[in-house]
């Protein structure tokens, strides 16, 4: 297929989606990945293989929509990521997308603004990040929750600024995010976060319908102002401006997560339901997410850029058809920039024989 088509067609499967609501979504992904069986049988493990460690978290994430995972990233890690992070150039967003790309010192960010970002790139040859997101706990869990062998569609981290305005495109208001039919993140946090550090939230149960709407009738029934409709914040996406966070803010908070804890601590949530990063007050949050979904995306790193090499990205996976199919948006295993390896005597062997393919 051409290239043009196939964006043609990623674009109308985009546009077809957002013409239903996002609580109908995960009904259409369980169909589409019944279609996968096949396909995947041989992307898929063997059963005794599957690493079932967060599996217990599974009825938790099912009826909240996010899971505080009992396993954390090693702190000596947590610090090498930090240490090389913090060397880097950064963008002045939370999310490439939505910065003006333009790359700046990580203090020239923090004093032009409330948040400093890394792409895709810059993450992918960060020392831990890719390993620790294809840990096996984390992308079996993943692919239980979604039903298919998931894709790595994005990775993103990023520094949020003590402030006194919440902004981000709504980042820091609650909102639904609508990247795919199906699709889960597990957030990292690279920094300590507390009360005061930007903790993220999330109205737990609000991504079904259902949900939403017992979360509304209980709120009326407590006798509160609810001036929000169940539906329409799945289907209006302008819905997410103003009244709508601050409803879910005045009336939910019973019902919502406020994930805090050390820097390594990790936790996976359907962002369908509502939620949002706080706005830090006093201290700075560097967070680091990634995004496991059933394959390319309205969110996903291929609109960014291509695939790297494998010899381009700090990893140790294993070149197999299953870490293939997973990493294959962010990078892959046969594009090689090492060819002089396969030239034993070196480059000047390698242009003769260039030279003789090209008849000269
Ligand atoms: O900053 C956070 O904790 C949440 C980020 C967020 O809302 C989003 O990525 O959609």
């Amino acid at each position: 297929m051409l290239e043009a088509d196939q964006k043609l067609l990623a674009r109308a499967v985009a546009v077809a989606r957002n013409a239903i609501p996002a609580c109908d979504w995960a009904a259409i992904g369980s169909r589409i990945a019944a279609d996968r069986t096949n396909f995947e049988q041989r992307l898929r493990k063997p059963v005794h293989e599957i690493d079932t460690y967060l599996e217990p978290g599974l009825e938790t994430l099912t009826r909240d929509a996010v899971i505080l995972h009992p396993m954390t990233l090693e702190a000596a890690k947590v610090a090498e990521i930090r240490r090389h992070l913090e060397g880097q150039t950064v963008h002045k967003g939370y999310h490439v997308y939505w910065s003006d790309r333009q790359q700046c010192s990580l203090d020239d960010a923090r004093k032009a603004g409330p948040f400093a970002g890394y792409t895709m790139d810059q993450l992918m040859r960060t020392p831990h990040l890719v390993d620790f997101f294809n840990h096996p706990a984390i992308v079996d869990f993943a692919e239980m929750a979604l039903g298919c062998v998931p894709t790595l569609y994005s990775v993103n981290a990023w520094w949020s600024f003590p402030a006194t305005t919440p902004t981000g495109h709504g980042a820091q208001f609650f909102h639904r995010d609508n990247d795919d039919w199906r699709f889960i993140t597990l957030f990292l946090y690279l920094t300590d976060v507390d009360e005061d550090a930007g903790p993220h939230q999330l109205i737990k149960g609000s991504y079904t319908l259902d949900g939403m709407t017992a979360l509304i009738d209980a709120a009326k029934a407590r006798g509160e102002d609810v001036p929000i409709d169940a539906l329409a914040s799945f289907s209006d996406r302008n819905y997410f401006t103003g009244t709508f966070s601050s409803t879910c803010e005045r009336v939910f908070k019973a019902e919502t997560a406020n994930i805090v804890g050390p820097a390594g601590t990790i936790f996976m949530a359907n962002t369908v339901a509502a939620h949002r990063g706080l706005m830090p007050t006093r201290k700075p949050r560097l967070v680091a997410w990634a995004r496991y979904g059933m394959g390319p995306n309205t969110n996903s790193a291929d609109i960014e850029q291509g695939p790297l090499a494998s010899a381009q990205v700090r990893t140790t996976l294993r070149d197999t058809p299953r870490n293939r199919y997973i990493n294959r948006l962010l990078f892959e295993f046969d594009r090689r920039p090492g060819l002089h390896q396969d030239f034993p005597d070196g480059p000047s062997r390698l242009s003769r024989v260039v030279a003789s393919l090209r008849g000269r």
